[in-house]
């Protein structure tokens, strides 16, 4: 894959929970010094400066978004930087502007430069409690209840004319909630799913802001990085859906998996107490279906409850151990 004077990958949000995972895996695939990672926070993971370049940027400001394109030779973005659904109810004046004028930006940097390919990550936020809950269709009614909803819904709508006007190749998938060990996700609905595994470890107890048997769809960081990754290599004319592609992988509820969690840990404790974001979730979706994700580019995820639990627990203890936790 590694190619000598290839041109740049430029990954926004490289500092959140999928773009710090995701930027040290394009590292690895195609050389550090080729991937940039760019944020907002001053201070990155110290594998984030040790394995590439790192620059502060704001998306939103399109000509420090411009200047880093034209700087580094970037012909690839991956766009993660956004405001989750939990975080956008509670300024949802800055989380439209945020997540719309940054994409805005993104998309019209490559639609003027003629930059190769864009990933931008929507979520099963784009529906709202009028959908199917049980087996989401990809196509289906979008009348989302939260401003992060809203504005995943609006663009990908945008990237959609984007390639059919312009021609920019723009690709997407709805992500469901994502558990991973290195970064903790900040500001989701789905966030419990990742705390749940630290204060398992750490103190023995965990309390919930959803209900216990709040279904929801959820995926492990490895079939998360996975996705971008094939979706990105497909031969464009395997992609037929240019909105964004409905990706599952498991579903379970907070009980299930305190059930899982106290499995390795059989004094964990597990207490209920839902608030502002439960409402979010029930208007969710409980299960995805993700047919033309499998169909077009033969998406298939590897992990399910049991083997992300056991991942997650073997990894914590050891940071913990290592005094890293
Ligand atoms: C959130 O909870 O807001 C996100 C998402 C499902 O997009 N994790």
């Amino acid at each position: 894959m590694y190619r000598k004077n290839m041109k740049k990958i430029l990954v926004t949000g490289a500092t959140g929970q999928i773009g710090s995972e995701l930027t040290l895996e394009l590292r690895k695939k195609f050389g550090g010094e080729n991937v940039v990672a760019a944020g907002r926070r001053r201070k990155p993971n110290e594998m984030l400066l040790a394995t590439g370049p790192f620059i502060y940027l704001d998306a939103t400001d399109k000509s420090s978004l411009e200047k880093v394109v034209e700087e580094y030779d970037v012909d690839t973005i991956y766009h993660l930087a956004a405001v989750l659904s939990a975080a956008g109810e509670e300024n949802p004046q800055n989380a439209w502007r945020i997540n719309m004028e940054s994409l805005y930006n993104v998309l019209e940097v490559a639609r003027e430069k003629g930059l190769t390919r864009v990933f931008w990550p929507s979520s099963i936020a784009v529906f709202g409690p009028e959908a199917p809950r049980v087996k989401t269709p990809q196509n289906t009614v979008l009348i989302p209840r939260t401003i992060y909803g809203v504005s995943k819904v609006a663009g990908e709508l945008l990237c959609n004319y984007y390639f059919l006007r312009y021609n920019v190749d723009v690709r997407s998938v709805r992500y469901p909630g994502i558990i991973s060990s290195e970064t903790l996700p900040g500001g989701g609905t789905t966030d419990y799913a990742v705390e749940i595994f630290y204060e398992a470890i750490r103190r023995k107890r965990y309390t919930c802001f959803l209900r216990a048997d709040t279904v929801l769809p959820m995926m492990y960081m490895p079939d998360c990085i996975n996705a971008a990754l094939t979706l990105m290599e497909a031969d464009p004319s395997k992609i037929r859906c240019r909105t964004s592609y409905n990706v599952a992988a498991v579903s379970f509820s907070p009980a299930e998996l305190a059930a899982e969690i106290k499995k390795y840990i059989p004094d964990f404790v597990c207490e209920y107490k839902p608030d502002f974001r439960q409402q979010i979730a029930d208007s969710w979706p409980m299960s995805i279906d993700d047919t033309a994700a499998r169909e077009d580019w033969g998406w298939s995820p590897k992990y399910d409850l049991a083997s992300i639990v056991k991942d997650m627990i073997e990894k914590l203890t050891r940071r913990l151990a290592e005094g890293l936790l």
